[in-house]
């Protein structure tokens, strides 16, 4: 109960703070980042998301959360791009229960209107879990978001239950690796084995593939040697708050 009196007053007053891990071309330069939420405590300190987020979800505050998250991500990253000769995109992490709100591709619409942001200079990284209770209302709204021209993709795929024939259908343009088949890379056979399969289901499916969880050289060189065009992970870089992140992207281009 403290922590949702507190997350709701956090909303209110600002003080779900977003922090930005970039994401990379194999050539090493920079191609988007991802916004991921903290939030700030009364007291100062910084609450990581694995503790609000699931309060969010059950009391609702996820909705008006989601809605100031997707604000100051198209912000930042509108605000971002007027100094770099080649613009970066900004991806969303969406809570399932956003999904079946029904409302997110409204928000979406005004979101992007309002600051400007090309839609395709947007995605929204699902999880596998809404999208396999194949609710018609849910891929109705994937399909409005899609025809919007923001980009769909599914965050730490291989981790959930996907069906291929429930894949096919949803308009989602990429996937993300779950760090789980980067964390044993190169050496484990298993990991190997395992890895490939996925990303030659990818290219079957017609999915652009991002590999997540990249910490080491070897994780990363086996990665784009196996023909993963973009790859995320601390040992790329860490997620560091607006500023920073801000500069970092700068310092890039
Ligand atoms: O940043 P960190 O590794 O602590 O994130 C943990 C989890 O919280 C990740 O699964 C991430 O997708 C999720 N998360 C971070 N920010 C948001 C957000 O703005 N909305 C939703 N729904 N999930 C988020
Ligand atoms: O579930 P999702 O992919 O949205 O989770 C994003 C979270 O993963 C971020 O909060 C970030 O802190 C964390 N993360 C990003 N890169 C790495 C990494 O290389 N290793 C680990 N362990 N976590 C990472
Ligand atoms: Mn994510
Ligand atoms: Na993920």
């Amino acid at each position: 109960v403290d922590l949702e009196n507190d997350l709701h007053e956090a909303i209110l007053n600002d003080r779900i703070e977003l922090h930005y891990q970039p994401r990379f071309n194999s050539d090493g330069s920079i191609c988007s980042v991802e916004a991921l939420a903290r939030m700030r405590s009364r007291s100062g300190e910084l609450i990581p998301p694995a503790q609000f987020i699931p309060i969010a979800e059950e009391t609702g505050l996820i909705i008006p959360m989601g809605e100031q998250v997707l604000r100051k991500a198209c912000r930042w990253v509108q605000d971002t791009n007027k100094k770099l000769k080649k613009p970066i995109s900004v991806s969303v992490n969406v809570s399932g229960i956003q999904l079946l709100d029904g409302q997110l591709c409204a928000t979406v619409e005004k979101v992007l209107k309002l600051s400007g942001l090309a839609p395709e200079m947007l995605e929204l990284e699902l999880t596998e879990t809404v999208l396999m209770q194949n609710q018609d209302a849910v891929l109705q709204d994937l399909n409005k978001l899609h025809a919007l021209g923001v980009i769909l993709s599914i965050d730490d795929f291989g981790t959930g239950y996907s069906s291929l024939a429930t894949l096919h259908r949803m308009p989602v343009q990429s996937i993300k690796l779950d760090r789980s088949f980067v964390s044993d890379l190169p050496d484990k056979v298993d990991s190997v084995v395992l890895s490939r399969t996925v990303l030659a289901m990818a290219k079957a499916l017609g999915l652009k593939v991002v590999a997540e969880g990249v910490e080491t050289s070897e994780q990363r060189d086996f990665l784009i040697d196996a023909g993963v065009p973009e790859l995320q992970g601390f040992g790329l870089a860490r997620p560091m708050t607006a500023d920073d992140s801000r500069q970092f992207v700068w310092a890039q281009q």
